[in-house]
């Protein structure tokens, strides 16, 4: 390591810490959202430093379609077991064709997209690692339509900050813009050349490729695009023990 990338991560552990402590700086972009707990400051230390150290737009590692491992299905895989188990239901017995994504909150123009709405936007296919905060990792291969051309379609509005998931099996997360227009954020409908398949997150998952595994929530049902964050309460990471940011 040089010199000068060990005063930057030196400055990002001091920036870490202080916003932890509730002495967030106002107005500066780059410090995540403070939830005034101490016990979260892993989650301001790896956020300082990754957008320190990294660029913006810095891409996590592809692979070749040879190198795709299997992958096995975590948490929900069975959606019509959950919160909203009949209405997850009562669109997969139609083959997803009533399924809509909602994208609403702080933008120009609110839109429900239909599955043929998405794959006729933009599309992108990467074969990338997923890791799992479990432990183990897998190579797959994801397509889909990146969620800034999305965010794009319905004008997101000067104040927005934050980009909200809600899954039908009643799981909510947020990513922070950088994360939201990065090239290799997508939301993906297809897994190794084929739809995806429902224990994977069928119709639609998000893919964050720059972090933990679990930030890519299966099953989306709604986007909102929000001014400010929101920790979602039980349905959230960070209440339930995981933190908000995990760069890998
Ligand atoms: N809606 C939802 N999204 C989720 C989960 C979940 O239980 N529900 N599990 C997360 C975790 S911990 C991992 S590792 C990955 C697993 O994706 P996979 O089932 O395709 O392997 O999805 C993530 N997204
Ligand atoms: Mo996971």
């Amino acid at each position: 390591m040089t010199d000068a990338r060990i005063r930057i991560s030196r400055r990002a552990l001091i920036g870490g810490l202080a916003s932890s402590a509730g002495l967030l700086l106002s107005g500066c972009n780059e410090e995540p959202p403070t939830y005034g707990n101490l016990l979260r400051m892993g989650d301001n230390l790896t956020y300082s430093a990754q957008r320190l150290l990294l660029s913006r737009t810095s891409l996590a590692r592809e692979y070749d379609r040879a190198e795709i491992t299997s992958m096995p299905a975590i948490g929900t895989v069975d959606p019509t077991q959950g919160k909203a188990g009949d209405q997850y239901a009562a669109v997969m017995r139609g083959d997803f064709a009533d399924w809509r994504l909602e994208v609403v909150g702080s933008v120009g123009q609110p839109k429900s997209f239909s599955l043929a709405d998405l794959k006729r936007m933009k599309s992108r296919t990467q074969v990338t690692r997923h890791m799992c905060e479990e432990g183990w990792t897998a190579i797959a291969e994801w397509t889909g339509v990146p969620l800034g051309a999305v965010l794009e379609a319905v004008a997101i509005r000067p104040a927005a900050r934050f980009v909200e998931f809600h899954s039908f099996d009643g799981l909510a997360d947020s990513v922070d813009l950088v994360d939201a227009f990065h090239p290799q954020t997508i939301l993906a409908y297809g897994m190794n050349g084929r739809d995806l398949p429902i224990p994977h997150g069928a119709p639609l998952r998000l893919r964050v490729e720059r972090q933990i595994g679990y930030k890519s929530l299966k099953f989306l049902r709604r986007i909102v695009v929000a001014d400010r964050f929101n920790d979602f309460g039980k349905t959230g990471s960070i209440q339930n023990g995981w933190a908000w940011h995990v760069g890998i």
